[in-house]
């Protein structure tokens, strides 16, 4: 049994654990019934509104789900940390076994037969094994499942240790929290790309003002600390569970702004950056920006640093090193959007096809978040697992949308749908019934595997139609998982352009597609973009924020963006009211 921890875990750390027992148990060959219990307990865990710490074992017995063997578990785990089942089955079963157990595509029956054959106990050991032909051999494996392994190993290889931004974002919102109560008094930032907004992350950084060495020693004895990689009174490093690793650095508040404008980077910003220092006989470092004689010039704010080399300040969005100085320097860095700009979200679900919530939930929930108009974007018909709309349930939703939409006072509901672009290049609904709606979204779920010449023809296809208002997360990418579809993209935004069709920054986590780049090509270029949320749920509403950092990313103003339009205005952009196309039937 493990020591008591100074701070109980969080809901979400154990609910970690308890798939983590799930794993081990699964690698045993254990009853199916008692795995599943354990997952469900973690979902439940994860899910719930209390923190489970400050539960006794009757009250987490009140949730659904919990018997007392997995009540009596949760317990233990989130005041030690672990509990006996787990460290029992890490005697039977090396800790490092977990990860190959995480391969993409690997299951534990895999994992367990690997581990008995072939002593195979980390995923280096398994790249060993596959390299040198040695799984084909084992029986029941063969040379296809070895050619999957080393797939799935290099596609780890590729993502390893990088992290999406909104997950980055929360682990860097809950560890400052903590810090904060630890030393209230002390101003705490992140830093690094993660406050540049970039799509993923590699560590966390973040940097403190305010705080004496005791801030360090609360940094490495946080719950989720792993092990501790460093630790000083002004500089500490340390790996979270999940895989994530924090740097800490406290720094004098004379030097605050040196410290973030050179730990928030980019590298490659901070260099062109210092090199402008360099150029007029100065140096510039994380302690401050001084004289030939070091005298200091500026250092406790960015904005000095920034002013003294003769430009404004720049967002840490923009520091890639893209134009960013050469525009500041000329005073004509873009006005950046901003949250609050939008005005309507027009790509989202609902129970029509495989949203969670019902129109009226959704609706509620956008109103709730300040915005003024919504489009209702369920899927067509041919992607039928999702419960697609054909031409029929199509009318219908619409008719009902509009009539709810006309019972509102202040807020309005377009009826859109989100249209599949078929293999060729037509769409998924006849034109009579995409012409009637107030908006269409057209995108590629299927036939990913297409080539580049293929798939352009087919997206510029779906373009040329005059239905086709927004075309919906281009590249179909899934960050850290799925690379982008092989398309042109500059030959489609050169359609979009010529068509006045928009391009969707598609807010999913894992989506954010457009990329920034993408987006910003297609800015320069003369396209609107909007920025949608693609909400399956109320809370995905909330996505719209990492749109908005890539947009930021893109150097995209109000302007440039379609749905920070109010209603008529929006409705005058569209595609289908340009002169031209063709006029809506609603
Ligand atoms: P990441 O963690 O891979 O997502 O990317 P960053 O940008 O957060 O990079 P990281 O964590 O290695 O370093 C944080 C910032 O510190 C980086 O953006 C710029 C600054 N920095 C780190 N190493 C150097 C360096 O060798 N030269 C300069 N000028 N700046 C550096
Ligand atoms: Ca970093
Ligand atoms: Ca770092
Ligand atoms: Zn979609």
């Amino acid at each position: 049994m493990s020591a008591p921890l100074a701070v109980p875990l969080d809901n979400r750390a154990v609910a970690r654990v308890l798939i983590e027992i799930a794993d081990l148990l699964e690698l045993k060959g254990e009853n199916p019934f008692k795995i599943r219990a354990y997952r469900n307990g973690a979902d439940v865990v994860a899910h719930a509104a209390e923190a489970a710490s400050a539960l006794d074992e009757a009250g987490l017995r009140a949730w659904s789900g919990i018997g007392k063997d997995l009540a009596t578990r949760i317990r233990e785990i989130a005041s030690t940390g672990s509990c006996g089942v787990r460290d029992e089955l890490l005697t039977e079963f090396p800790e490092t076994l977990l990860e190959v157990l995480r391969l993409q595509g690997v299951g534990p029956k895999t994992v367990a037969l690997l581990y008995k054959e072939l002593h195979i106990k980390s995923l280096e050991d398994l790249g060993q094994a596959a390299r040198a032909g040695r799984i084909r051999g084992v029986k029941g494996m063969g040379a296809k499942k070895e050619e999957l392994i080393l797939k799935a190993l290099d596609e780890r290889q590729r993502h390893a240790g990088r992290h999406l931004l909104a997950k980055a974002t929360g682990v860097a919102d809950d560890l400052i929290a903590y810090l904060t109560t630890h030393a209230p008094a002390a101003t705490i930032v992140t830093v690094g790309s993660v406050r540049r907004g970039a799509e993923t992350s590699g560590d966390l950084d973040l940097l403190a003002t305010g705080a004496d060495a005791s801030l360090a020693d609360a940094f490495v004895a946080y719950p989720t600390v792993e092990r501790v990689l460093g630790h000083g009174p002004t500089k500490a490093s340390v790996l979270l569970r999940g895989g994530y690793q924090a740097d800490l650095r406290v720094v004098q508040p004379d030097q605050r702004g040196a410290a973030l404008q050179y730990f928030t980077g980019s590298k490659a910003h901070n260099i062109a950056v210092r090199d402008r220092a360099l150029a007029r006989g100065w140096k510039l470092n994380e302690y401050g920006l001084f004289d030939a004689d070091d005298h200091a010039i500026a250092g406790a704010t960015e904005d000095g640093i920034y002013q003294a080399l003769g430009m404004n300040w720049i967002a840490p969005e923009l520091r890639e090193n893209r134009g960013e100085l050469e525009a500041a320097a000329a005073g004509a860095l873009p006005n950046l959007i901003v949250a609050a700009d939008l005005k309507g979200d027009v790509h989202m679900h609902t129970t029509e096809s495989d949203g969670r919530e019902s129109l009226e939930t959704m609706v509620a929930a956008a109103r709730a978040r300040g915005l003024q108009y919504i489009a209702i974007t369920d899927h067509s018909q041919s992607l039928a697992m999702t419960n697609g709309l054909d031409e029929r349930r199509t009318y219908e939703a619409a008719d009902r949308i509009r009539a709810y939409s006309a019972t509102l006072k202040d807020f309005t509901v377009l009826a859109g749908i989100e249209c599949d672009i078929l293999a060729d290049g037509t769409l998924d609904l006849d034109d009579d019934c995409l012409a009637s709606l107030d908006i269409v979204v057209a995108s590629v779920h299927s036939a990913m595997q297409q080539d580049e010449a293929e798939m352009t023809a087919r997206v510029i296809r779906a373009i040329e139609h005059p239905a086709v208002d927004i075309i919906g997360h281009l590249t179909g990418r899934m960050l850290l998982r799925r690379d982008p579809a092989r398309v042109n993209v500059e030959k489609v935004i050169d359609a979009a352009a010529a068509n006045g069709v928009a391009l969707e920054i598609n807010s999913q986590p894992y989506r954010l597609d457009l990329s920034d780049s993408h987006a910003r090509l297609a800015r320069d270029r003369g396209v609107k973009i909007a920025i949608n949320s693609d909400a399956h749920e109320v809370e995905a509403l909330g996505f719209t924020r990492w749109g908005i950092l890539t947009a930021r990313r893109a150097w995209l103003a109000k302007d440039d963006v379609i749905n920070t339009l109010p209603l008529p205005a929006f409705r005058g952009a569209l595609r289908r009211h340009r002169q031209g196309a063709v006029s809506s039937g609603g």
